[in-house]
C-alpha cells in the first residue's frame, strides 16, 4: 500500500538531503514536489493545501538544532505533518458505556461494513474478552441479513435471529432488548449500504442512532476512494456524526488519498485498517507507523528527534544554571 506515494515523496525530499545549506527556493521546489506527490495519490486538494501551508509555517518558526542539517529538519517536519494528518496518536475502540456498548457501522455500498462487523466482533471476543451480539439492519439487499449471520458464525459470535419483513428501527429495538436480556457486552449494528449519500437512508440512520445511542459510530470506507473521500466523510459526519473511521482494503495498492484526507475533514480518528477479506485481517491504525511507511526516512526522523531532545536538555540545564545564579530572565519563562 501507498507504494507510489512513498516513492515520490521520498524522492522529492532526497534532493534536500543531499544539500548542505538550503535557501527558500530549494524548500519551495521540494514542497512543490511533495504537493504533486500528494495530489497524484488522490489526497483532496484542500487537505494538500493546508498540509503544505502547515509545513511552511513550521519551517519559518523552527529553531535550528545543533548538528542537524536544514534538509534533515525539513524531512522531520514533513514526517510530523504526515503523522498529524493521519490522526496523531493511535485511538482505541471505545467501549465505555453501560453494557451493551453499541457500535453502529455505517458507510457506502460495498465499503466493507458487513465484513468489518465480523472482524470487529471476532477481535472484541478474542482480544477484549467480550460477549458480542451482531444484528443486520440491511433489509434492502436480498440476503444481506443472512450474510451477516454467516459472518457471525465464522467469528463465533451470536447474531440476532432474522424476522422477515421487520424494518430497521424495529430490528434495532429488538436487538437492544436481546442484548440487554442476554447479558451481552457489545452490540454491533451493521447497516445497509448506499451508492451515494442518500437523504432517505441517512434519515433512517439518524433515527437508528437516536434509538441505539451508540458509543461508537464507525464510518467504514474503502481506502481506494479518491477525491470523493472528503465528500463522503463530510456528509456522514455532518448528518450522522461519526466517532471513528475504519479504512478497508489497505491490503490493495491504495494510493493513500482516503487515509490522508478523512481524519483531516472530520477530526475523527482512523481506528482500524482492513488488510484482507479474512476475519482476522483487521489491524489497529497507528499513524506513526503508517507515516514511516509512507515517508521512508525513519533513520533521519529518529536522528532529528534525538538531537532535539539533546538540545532541549542542554537548554534546560543552561537555564537551570542561570536560575541558580539568579540570572533567570524572561526568555527562560517564555521557553
Ligand atoms: N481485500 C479486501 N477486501 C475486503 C476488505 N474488507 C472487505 N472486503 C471485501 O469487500 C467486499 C464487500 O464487503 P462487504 O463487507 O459485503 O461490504 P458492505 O459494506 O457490507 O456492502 P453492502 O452491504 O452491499 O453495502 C467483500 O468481497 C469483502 O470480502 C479488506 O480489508 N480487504
Ligand atoms: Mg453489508
Amino acid at each position: 500500500m501507498f507504494e507510489s506515494l512513498s516513492k515520490k515523496l521520498t524522492a522529492s525530499l532526497d534532493q534536500l538531503f543531499r544539500k548542505g545549506t538550503l535557501n527558500e527556493a530549494d524548500i519551495d521546489a521540494a514542497l512543490r514536489e511533495v504537493r504533486i506527490a500528494l495530489l497524484e495519490a488522490d489526497v483532496a486538494l484542500p487537505v494538500v493545501r493546508s498540509f503544505i501551508a502547515d509545513i511552511k509555517e513550521k519551517i519559518i518558526g523552527e529553531k535550528v538544532i545543533a548538528g542537524v542539517s536544514p534538509g534533515n529538519m525539513v524531512i522531520k517536519l514533513v514526517y510530523d505533518a504526515l503523522v498529524a494528518l493521519l490522526g496523531g496518536a493511535s485511538a482505541e475502540i471505545n467501549l465505555a458505556a453501560t453494557p451493551p456498548a453499541v457500535i453502529l457501522m455505517v458507510g457506502l455500498q460495498g465499503s466493507g461494513k458487513t465484513t468489518t462487523t465480523g472482524k470487529l466482533a471476532k477481535r472484541l471476543r478474542e482480544k477484549h474478552n467480550k460477549r458480542v451480539l451482531v444484528a443486520s439492519l440491511d433489509v434492502y439487499r436480498p440476503a444481506a441479513q443472512q450474510q451477516l449471520a454467516s459472518v457471525a458464525e465464522t467469528a463465533q459470535v451470536d447474531s440476532l435471529p432474522i424476522v422477515a419483513g421487520e424494518m430497521p428501527q424495529a430490528i434495532t429495538k429488538r436487538a437492544l432488548d436481546a442484548a440487554r436480556k442476554g447479558g451481552f457486552d457489545v452490540l454491533l449494528l451493521d447497516t445497509a449500504g448506499r451508492l451515494h449519500v442518500d437523504a432517505e437512508l441517512m434519515d433512517e440512520l439518524k433515527n437508528v442512532k437516536q434509538l441505539a445511542q451508540p458509543v461508537e459510530t464507525l464510518l467504514v470506507a474503502d481506502a481506494m476512494t479518491g477525491q470523493d473521500a472528503v465528500n463522503i466523510a463530510t456528509a456522514f459526519h455532518e448528518t450522522i456524526g461519526i466517532t471513528g473511521i475504519v479504512l478497508t482494503r489497505l491490503d490493495g495498492d491504495a494510493r493513500g488519498g482516503a487515509a490522508l484526507s478523512m481524519h483531516h475533514v472530520t477530526g475523527q480518528p482512523i481506528k482500524f485498517a482492513g488488510m484482507g477479506e479474512k476475519l482476522d485481517a483487521l489491524e489497529p491504525f497507528h499513524p506513526e507507523r503508517i507515516a514511516s511507511r509512507i515517508l521512508d526516512k525513519g533513520d533521519i526522523v529518529s536522528f532529528v528527534e534525538k538531537a532535539s531532545v539533546a538540545m532541549q536538555s542542554a537548554e534546560a540545564e543552561a537555564s537551570a544554571k542561570r536560575a541558580m545564579k539568579g540570572q533567570f530572565d524572561m526568555n527562560d519563562m517564555l521557553g
